[in-house]
């Protein structure tokens, strides 16, 4: 089935543990479109981790911040391009395996005017 192309207001549960950022459920090429708002809900597992998300050319989405273990806090985010976002803990010292502390997903915007056919 295809997803809906329109949805609006996606909710992520995003874990930092020790050593892996898990974002889920995962976010595919056609599940968010520019104006769409997305909450990242942040746990923080066992550790000292941060999070800094980055739009497909460098800006800051979601600005870096640590958090202490145990900690559960929203941050929302409005899409506004298209492209690969790149995710990481920014907390360098939070332990052997930091470096795997990393990830990314990309968006393909869908959006057609409401009077055209598909563009592809
Ligand atoms: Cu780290």
């Amino acid at each position: 089935m295809t997803p809906p192309s329109n949805s609006n207001g996606k909710t992520y549960n995003v874990s930092l543990a020790s050593f892996v950022i898990t974002v889920s459920p995962e976010i595919k090429l056609l599940d968010l479109n520019v104006g769409d708002t997305v909450t990242f809900h942040i746990t923080v597992r066992d550790s000292t981790h941060g999070f800094e998300l980055l739009d497909p050319n460098g800006g800051v989405v979601i600005a870096p911040e640590i958090f202490k273990p145990g900690d559960v806090v929203d941050r929302t985010w409005t899409v506004q391009k298209k492209g690969t976002y790149t995710y990481f803990c920014v907390n360098s010292s939070c332990g052997a395996g930091h470096s795997s502390m990393t990830g990314e997903f990309s968006i393909q915007i869908t959006t057609v005017p409401p009077d055209s056919g598909p563009r592809y």
